[in-house]
């Protein structure tokens, strides 16, 4: 059918800059969807600058849009749920209500769950009541997780250094997520001992197979907060257009590394989307995802 495909975005808000949703929106827009943005947060700016203002929102705020959208009967066009940045415990919660209640009016929804935590340098920076409660409830929902290398070890408590430690990990939270979806696990930011010098890798182990994808590491420092925002909103439109996790990871990271590219040319602290927005459908330069053979290690 021709009707657009309806993504419900559960994300932080930021009016300054391009972090969450401010990530996330305008990617998906680009690539087709109709997003139905739902925000945790409303900030100034991303919490990276250390000083910001604005408000988290009460988790109950998710649970009355949801309300609203059932009442205007759309909530069995809802092909999907992405989350990010959550404000508490609550927000989880609410979070995992809203995909049961999406579920429940279109079965062939996917909830593909960003799990914002931290990274390697600032560690963890969210409220710290959440990294026990993304693994114990909003993991088991998802059929897409979209982990940072920092996050993948911290869910999973195992250090990884090499290929094959990113395998084990990835494979053990894979095994945690909702059965009957396509239960991918996208690991980003993956920086390992025994790869190429002066790249960085996105490494995607699904039901249909495992792949790597690998970028030429950028000189960006500090690394630019909002990156995995926009690369699990790329992944997951991707995936969803085209059903296909090689190839989804192939476009989204190919569009990513435009995007990190144009960020540096230009110097600036945010990531330019708007500026590279052509790229993000259509990146200029292709970097294929390889196919890891698992089944000889
Ligand atoms: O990129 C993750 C993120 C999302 N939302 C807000 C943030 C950050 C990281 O700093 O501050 C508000």
């Amino acid at each position: 059918d021709q009707r657009p495909q309806n993504i419900l975005s559960i994300q932080s808000w930021v009016t300054y800059g391009h972090v969450g949703n401010a990530a996330a929106v305008f990617p998906l827009q680009r690539l087709g969807f109709e997003v139905w943005a739902i925000q945790t947060v409303q900030f100034s700016n991303h919490t990276g600058y250390g000083a910001w203002t604005g408000k988290v929102f009460p988790p109950e705020d998710i649970a009355e849009l949801i309300d609203g959208i059932e009442a205007r009967g759309a909530l069995p066009e809802c092909d999907g749920v992405l989350s990010g940045y959550m404000g508490s415990a609550g927000t989880v919660e609410a979070v995992v209500n809203a995909v049961g209640r999406v579920r429940a009016a279109n079965p062939q929804a996917l909830y593909c769950c960003d799990p914002v935590m931290g990274d390697f340098g600032r560690g963890v920076f969210v409220n710290p009541e959440l990294p026990d409660h993304i693994a114990a409830q909003a993991i088991p929902a998802a059929d897409i997780v979209v982990p940072n290398h920092f996050e993948l070890e911290l869910l999973t408590g195992r250090k990884v250094a090499t290929l094959d430690d990113a395998l084990a990990a990835a494979g053990e939270l894979r095994s945690r997520l909702r059965e009957g979806g396509p239960r991918t696990v996208v690991v980003t930011s993956l920086t390992r001992e025994d790869a190429p010098e002066d790249s960085i890798e996105t490494l995607a182990v699904s039901d249909s197979g495992t792949w790597i994808c690998r970028t030429p590491l950028l000189p960006l420092d500090p690394p630019r907060n909002g990156t995995g925002d926009a690369i699990a909103a790329l992944f997951y439109g991707q995936y969803l257009r085209t059903g296909d996790v090689a190839q989804a990871l192939s476009l989204s990271m190919s569009a990513l590394y435009a995007l990190l590219e144009r960020t540096h040319r230009a110097g600036t602290r945010e990531i330019q989307l708007i500026a590279v927005q052509d790229e993000l459908v259509q990146p200029g330069q292709v970097f294929e995802a390889q196919q890891v053979m698992t089944g000889a290690r």
